[in-house]
């Protein structure tokens, strides 16, 4: 297994191909996107990760990894491509479904490399069965015998956007196999970077271990989303109470927040949901919980600016989370249009986002805190939590801070005669 070709240079696959081309491998590096293929190929990378630029110049100019836009035949084949879902047309009781598309293109685009005694990987999120039903029939058109001739594994990636490189290393995995050989096959794949404890299952098992995870994630959030909305009702602090609650010995609640986002934990879900939608109430219920977030984050800002004539909102943070670039499903986004389509004034910052993604999206902290009369913190980004109510005061116009993630120093900001509100907490302070 000497060379190996990965179909999807995104969050997963560059950081994986260049892994391996620094440990030894020769790699074929594909994507469908020539703008990828060409950035790759300048030495540049199109993914902000820490250390994930050196890590591919290293690969790139040791030779060992290579990129192009068609696979080529190799000892093995990883298919790490996306698996995003359909979206429901707004239809809050719709299940969602998972858009298989681009594993079966991948799939079809490797069947005619095939040579006997390869191994073929899939390590896109995928619904349960996905390995076994959609991915060996493609590559039986190859005539090889699947299980005998090709070996096929389904090979999740448990990695935290933020520290994927280390966690690429440090983290178990599961190799879920067709058959016990194309298991074992993945295993000694792998070890040659993976430095945890790697477990061996079938294909369908390993495809639900990964949605297992990802969902125990977004309910726990979803529980956490409702503690805070509770604790509006009762007027008290629900951050303080989690905090407390934790120290419980059996107890780990996760934080409450402006919703949850990105491709994985807002997504998966939904793929088992969709494998069983009669038995998966609570699976669906906690999505919905976690999806009207933003919209209660609006009211709680409107709540906040009701005194004020034609208020004007900075909001800070525009990603899915803290100290990312990644915009993808991000609940920060969806406060801001829906504020900007309520009518009212906006203007949003990210550090992290130098792109202009958003019509309200602004360049420079200076220009979102320019006049306004409130300031909403949706993403808890270093910059913010370092920000100490320490810049020019002069600027805004109001003293209102709304702290949705419960990131910033309060005693500070109120030395400074800001009021401050936050999720999940009490009422909610207007202008006096
Ligand atoms: N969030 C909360 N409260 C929390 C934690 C997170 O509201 O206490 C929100 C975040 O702000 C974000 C969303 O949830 O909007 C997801 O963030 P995350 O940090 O929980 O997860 P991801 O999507 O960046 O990465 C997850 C990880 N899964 C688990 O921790 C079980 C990662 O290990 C997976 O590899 C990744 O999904 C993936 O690719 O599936």
């Amino acid at each position: 297994m000497k060379t190996i070709c990965i179909l999807g240079l995104g969050y997963i696959g560059l950081p994986t191909a260049s892994m391996f081309a620094t440990h030894g491998f020769h790699v074929i590096g594909v994507d469908i996107r020539q703008q990828v293929v060409d950035t790759l190929n300048n030495g540049d990378v199109h993914i902000q990760e820490p250390g994930l630029k050196t890590l591919v110049q290293a690969a790139l100019h040791s030779g060992n990894l290579i990129v192009r836009a068609q696979p080529e035949h190799a000892d093995v084949f990883i298919i790490a491509v996306p698996t995003p879902f359909v979206h429901a047309n707004g239809n809050q009781d719709e299940v969602k479904h998972a858009d298989l598309s681009y594993v079966q293109a991948a799939a079809e685009s490797i069947a005619a490399c095939l040579a006997p005694g390869n191994l073929v990987v899939l390590e896109s999120t995928s619904p349960p069965g996905t390995t076994a039903d959609t991915v060996v029939p493609i590559l039986a058109r190859s005539g090889f015998e699947i299980g005998k001739e090709i070996f096929v594994a389904y090979c999740p990636e448990r990695v935290l956007p933020g520290q994927i490189l280390r966690e690429l290393v440090s983290n178990d995995r599961v190799m879920g196999g067709i058959n016990r050989a194309s298991a074992e096959m993945a295993r000694e794949l792998y070890r040659a970077f993976v430095e945890g404890e790697i477990l061996l299952t079938d294909a369908t098992t390993a495809e639900m271990v990964k949605l297992m995870e990802n969902t125990f994630r977004d309910v726990n959030i979803a529980l956490a989303n409702e503690f805070a909305r509770v604790a509006e009702h009762l007027g008290i602090n629900v951050w303080e109470a989690i905090e407390i609650a934790n120290h419980h010995p059996r107890v780990k609640i996760l934080k409450p927040g402006p919703g949850v986002g990105g491709h994985c934990i807002a997504v998966d879900p939904w793929f088992i949901a969709e494998a069983a939608p009669d038995v998966t109430p609570l699976i669906q219920t906690a999505r919905r919980v976690n999806d009207a977030m933003p919209g209660h984050v609006v009211e709680l800002v409107k709540q906040a600016v009701s005194g004020i004539e034609q208020p004007v909102i900075a909001c800070l943070g525009l990603t899915y989370k803290a100290d990312v670039d990644d915009t993808r499903e991000s609940p920060a986004m969806e406060v801001v249009e829906l504020l900007c389509t309520a009518g009212l004034n906006v203007r949003a910052f990210d550090p992290n986002v130098t792109a202009t993604v958003i019509p309200s999206q602004v360049h420079c902290l200076d220009d979102a805190l320019r006049d306004a009369d409130a300031l909403v913190v949706l993403v808890g980004h270093r910059e913010f939590k370092e920000m100490d109510s320490a810049f020019d005061i002069s600027l805004v116009r109001g003293r209102l801070v709304l702290d949705v993630c419960n990131v910033l120093k309060v005693e500070e900001w109120e030395r400074a005669g800001f009021s401050v509100s936050k999720l999940g907490s009490g009422g909610v302070t207007g202008k006096k």
